[in-house]
Parts: structure tokens; sequence; C-alpha cells
């Protein structure tokens, strides 16, 4: 671009405000069957995934999504083996899970195809080589049907997806959250995504109730993902248990330092705190 004006991408997730990011660069877009999708450069977040509008990931800070959604119930439990993420194709939250070396499998469901292939060719620090360890088992499909018909059984239930609407919406219903119940081990823990709850709080709040009604154990933790933008990230948590969230702060630290790996989010002291929510969030 010489001369021209400067290329803005414009976030369609809220209708009276939104914010946007300066395009350096598109390296991709496409309309696929199932979604939108763009990946472009920009000067300060590096690399910015969006589907249908919204920003899913970007270069900058997807460590704190990605960190949060994943160490804190794999640290809490202590011991998963069998771990089944739906949805994430972008590799980020599979790359995450990896760094445990007690997992044995790491079951990824995507529904989009395309959405890993683009990822690894246009953003590939997000999966880091994730999709070539042999632990990983990635299967593209639906992730509703999947949970249906699954006879296995799983220690953690992971589901990184876009906000409900669009092939995500049955993700977000009672029937999805029985059928990953029905497939989790006894401590099993399911994990969701549930929205910034300051401009989207129809999507936590209803998780929240949700999760309660199916699980013996549920809660949100948050996160902050600058990105994801005007507050804290939810994050859903669903368990047959209390065991793994009762899970002590010494415990959580032991667990983190044998386990030896960086982050640039995760501490365990975040770990302790991220239950704790503000007034507005007591739903
Ligand atoms: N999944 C969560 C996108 C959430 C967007 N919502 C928002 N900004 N309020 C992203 C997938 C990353 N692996």
């Amino acid at each position: 671009m010489s001369g021209g004006a400067t290329r803005w991408f414009s976030e369609t997730l809220h209708a009276s405000f939104e914010q946007r990011f300066e395009i350096t660069e598109v390296l991709y877009q496409s309309n696929t069957d199932l979604q939108d999708l763009i990946i472009f450069e920009t000067p300060f977040f590096g690399r910015i995934l969006a589907l249908d509008g919204v920003i899913q990931t970007t270069e900058r800070d997807e460590a704190a999504y990605h960190e949060m959604l994943t160490h804190v119930p794999l640290l809490a439990h202590g011991d998963a083996e069998e771990v089944l993420i739906i949805g994430g194709g972008d590799g980020g939250a599979l790359r995450e899970v990896l760094k445990h070396r007690a997992v044995k499998r790491a079951t990824m469901v995507e529904i989009d195809g395309s959405v890993v292939d683009l990822c690894r060719t246009y953003m590939p620090t997000l999966s880091n080589g994730a999709f070539d360890d042999p632990r990983t088992d990635l299967i593209i499909a639906d992730g509703l049907k999947f949970v249906e018909e699954s006879d296995r059984k799983f220690d953690l239930i992971i589901v990184d997806s876009t906000d409900p609407g669009g092939p995500s919406l049955p993700l977000f219903s009672d029937e999805f959250y029985a059928n990953c119940r029905d497939i989790l081990t006894e401590d099993g823990i399911f994990i969701c995504q549930s929205g910034v709850s300051f401009v989207q709080e129809a999507e936590a709040r209803d998780t929240r109730k949700r999760l309660a009604g199916i699980f013996e154990d549920s809660a949100l933790y948050l996160a902050q993902v600058p990105t994801y933008a005007f507050g804290f990230m939810t994050l859903g948590w669903g368990a047959r248990s209390g065991r793994a969230r009762s899970t002590d702060v010494g415990t959580v630290r032991n667990r983190f330092a044998a386990a030896n790996f960086e982050t640039r989010y995760y501490t365990p002291d975040i770990h302790a705190a991220c239950f704790s929510l503000p007034a507005y969030m007591n739903y």
C-alpha cells in the first residue's frame, strides 16, 4: 500500500461500540462454507485471526487466554491423561495442553479444517508444532456429534469456541453439556469460554446457570485478555466433583514447579485468585 489511506479492521461483535485494528497487510481472507475468516498483520498485536468479524486470537495476547483455558484445569486436576479439545483450530490450547507430560493423548475435534491449515501456515507460533506431536489426534468433525457418540472417557474437556451464534450455537446448550458430563471421568473437568461478561452478560450468566444445572461443581473464572475487549473474559468450569477446584495453592505451586514450563500470564497465585469474581458477576 503506497500513499493509500490507512486500512482498519473493525470488529463487529457489539452493536453500539467497536474496537478496530490498523492493518499492515491482509495475509489471507476467505469465505468458507462455515464462516468468514481473515488473518492480518498489525503493528502492535502481531498477526490476528478473526472469524465472522470477531477477533479470535492475536499473537500478542493469545497466551493469556490459552494458558488460563488449560493450566487452571490441568494443574487443579493434577493427573489428566486424556484431554479433549472442541474447536481451538488455531492450536493455541493444544500447544499448552501438551506442555503437561502426564497428558497421554490430546484429541482435538474442530469443525472447520481450514482454520487449522491456515493458522498453521500464517500463525505458526500459535500451534508451535503441536499438530505434529504424536500425542495429538486431530479430528475434523462436528464436536457436538463427537461427544454424543463417543464411548471414550476424558479427564478434561475444553471447549475453545467462538461466541454463541453460527456453528458454535449448539455448544452452549444443556444437551451438549450433559453429553460432555457423560464422557468425563469421575474427577473430570469441563471448561468453556463464556464471553466478556461486562458486555456479554447474557452469555456469561446463561453459561453459569446452565453449568450449575448439569455439573456437581460449577463456577466462572477470569482471564484478562486485552483484545477480548471491555473487561475480563469469563471461562466456565464444570466438574463431576469439587476435588480439583478446591486444590490448595501450595499443591498448585508444587505441581506447576514440577511441570517445569514457562508461562506468560498464568501463575499459581493467579490460579488461586481467578475464581474470585467482581460483585456484578454474582449471577
Ligand atoms: N475463542 C474465543 C473468542 C471469544 C471472542 N469473544 C469476545 N471477544 N468477547 C477464541 C479461539 C482462540 N483459540
